[in-house]
């Protein structure tokens, strides 16, 4: 009986099996340094029957596959959930760009592309693929639909399942799944691609998709604002949306803490505006329109604004590279905060109205409950997702602060759950949210979820650990 390592080599041919400790050993490690597991081997196919073949082997020998691709999880959703054990099957080498439909506006992406090369694809054929997130450079198609990525643009396009018409998905078992259709109506039976969205690769490894793209905007408009209560920013979200809610494309908070560490830790930081403030807002406007008067527009809403006192201060980009700093600013967050020291990461939502409540009480509760750590909060307070994080005291040690980690998440949780709000608004589950998976979840939605696994994956091998 040949070994399973030679046989997936025989399968999957030159450089499609990796096993020396220094090359797997980055395929084990979250990029939060949460998880180190080394995997067993990395598997590498080329095409859906490649990931069939190694997947049939795999189920046959009883060994885990954990798929991969840019393995850029906030919640360790992609790494292996022990060490030695599991397998995993990176997409990187599937990475065409198959096909791109103008009339219809679609887009056939193989799952290893990165996100950014997707937009720019969709770009050079005057279309737009409206999904953006910090990590799109190194984020895969196959994984912001595995996990139902959201980002900046959920507020005017939605999460990205909702761009998702067609999958390729192979089976634990190697069966593959061609359902590969770029239709807007297609109303037949079971929506088998809404369930393998979000799935975290737990009921199938998604190969290839077709997604949905919108025209390219003519122009946008973007402003950075200084407000002094989270009150505001939800009242100048409010005009914002009166005025042309078609129009806006992001409506992103900072808080005044999240924007001084970016200060601390940012190379080449520097504020758009004259003086720092309590809150921030980062938000943008898209036209699709011939003419519009879109610069009119946002003057006019930050004029009535300034006056009536609901913000302090604004810029409006005044090109393309003005645009670029102001999202620099966004962007740079999750890696300042990350050089600030260790955070406990929660990536909340509640109903947009309860956002200065939820701000409220869990600065007051952290106070009260876990001295020191420093609340830094920024997000999509546009879709109520508010990335509540919390950093570590200053000095203190990063590994006794992340001894608490599950303590301090449960007492966010339970503040969020008071406002009928979620405990993981796009960062799914992953191994990190399992506890508050099981603890706020009720019994019959975890036995649904239990049994569609089951029988999807009998023998647990995809993913083991993830989500439940
Ligand atoms: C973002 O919105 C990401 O930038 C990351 O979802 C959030 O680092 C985080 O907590
Ligand atoms: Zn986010």
């Amino acid at each position: 009986m040949p070994d399973l390592i030679d046989q997936l080599a025989a399968a999957l041919g030159p450089g499609g099996v990796l096993v020396a400790a220094d090359e797997i050993a980055p395929y084990g490690a979250d990029w939060r340094g949460l998880f180190s597991n080394a995997p067993r081997a990395v598997l590498r196919p080329r095409d859906a029957a490649g990931v069939a073949a190694a997947l049939r082997l795999c189920a046959e020998a009883g060994v885990p596959v954990v798929p991969q691709g840019g393995n850029t999880s906030m919640v360790a959703g992609a790494v292996p959930a022990t060490a030695g054990r599991e397998m995993v099957l990176s997409l990187a080498r599937m990475n065409a760009v198959r096909a791109l439909d103008p009339a219809g506006l679609t887009i056939e992406l193989e799952a290893g592309v990165p996100l950014r090369a997707a937009q720019e694809a969709a770009r050079a054929a005057g279309a737009l693929l409206p999904l953006s997130i910090g990590s799109e450079g190194s984020a895969t198609i196959g994984g912001v639909i595995s996990t139902n990525a959201g980002g900046n643009n959920t507020l005017r396009f939605g999460n990205a399942r909702d761009l998702v018409l067609g999958l390729e998905v192979v089976l634990a078992d190697g069966t593959v799944w061609n359902g590969l259709r770029r239709l807007r109506k297609d109303n037949t039976g079971y929506a088998l691609r809404q369930l393998f969205a979000g799935a975290e690769g737990t009921l199938g490894i998604v190969t290839a998709a077709v997604l949905r793209l919108a025209r390219a905007p003519r122009q946008y408009q973007t402003c950075f604002c200084a407000l002094d209560s989270v009150a505001a920013v939800l009242d100048l979200f409010a005009r914002f949306r009166d005025e042309d809610e078609a129009a806006l494309y992001a409506f992103e908070y900072i808080s005044g803490a999240a924007m001084a560490v970016n200060a601390a830790h940012m190379p080449d930081f520097r504020l758009p505006l004259a003086a720092p403030a309590a809150h921030y807002v980062l938000l943008e406007l898209a036209s699709t329109r011939r003419g519009d008067r879109l610069r009119e527009t946002v003057e006019a809403v930050l004029a009535d604004a300034l006056e009536d006192g609901v913000i302090g201060d604004a810029a409006i980009a005044e090109s393309q590279g003005q645009r670029a700093a102001f999202w620099a600013l966004r962007e740079h967050l999750s890696e300042s905060q990350r050089r600030a020291g260790a955070s406990v990461k929660n990536d909340v939502s509640v109903p947009v109205a309860a956002v200065p409540a939820l701000l409220e009480r869990a600065e007051a509760m952290l106070a009260a409950r876990h001295r020191g750590a420093r609340m830094v909060a920024f997000g999509h307070i546009g879709d109520g997702n508010i990335h509540l994080n919390a950093l570590q005291p200053e000095g203190a040690d990063p590994a006794a602060f992340m001894a608490g980690a599950e303590a301090l998440m449960e007492d966010v949780n339970a503040i969020v759950m008071e406002l009928d709000g979620s405990f993981s608004a796009e960062h799914g589950i992953g191994l990190v949210k399992t506890g508050a998976f099981a603890h706020w979840r009720a019994a019959p939605e975890r036995e649904i979820m239990r049994r569609i696994r089951t029988a999807l994956d009998p023998a647990a091998t995809l993913n083991p650990g993830k989500l439940f």
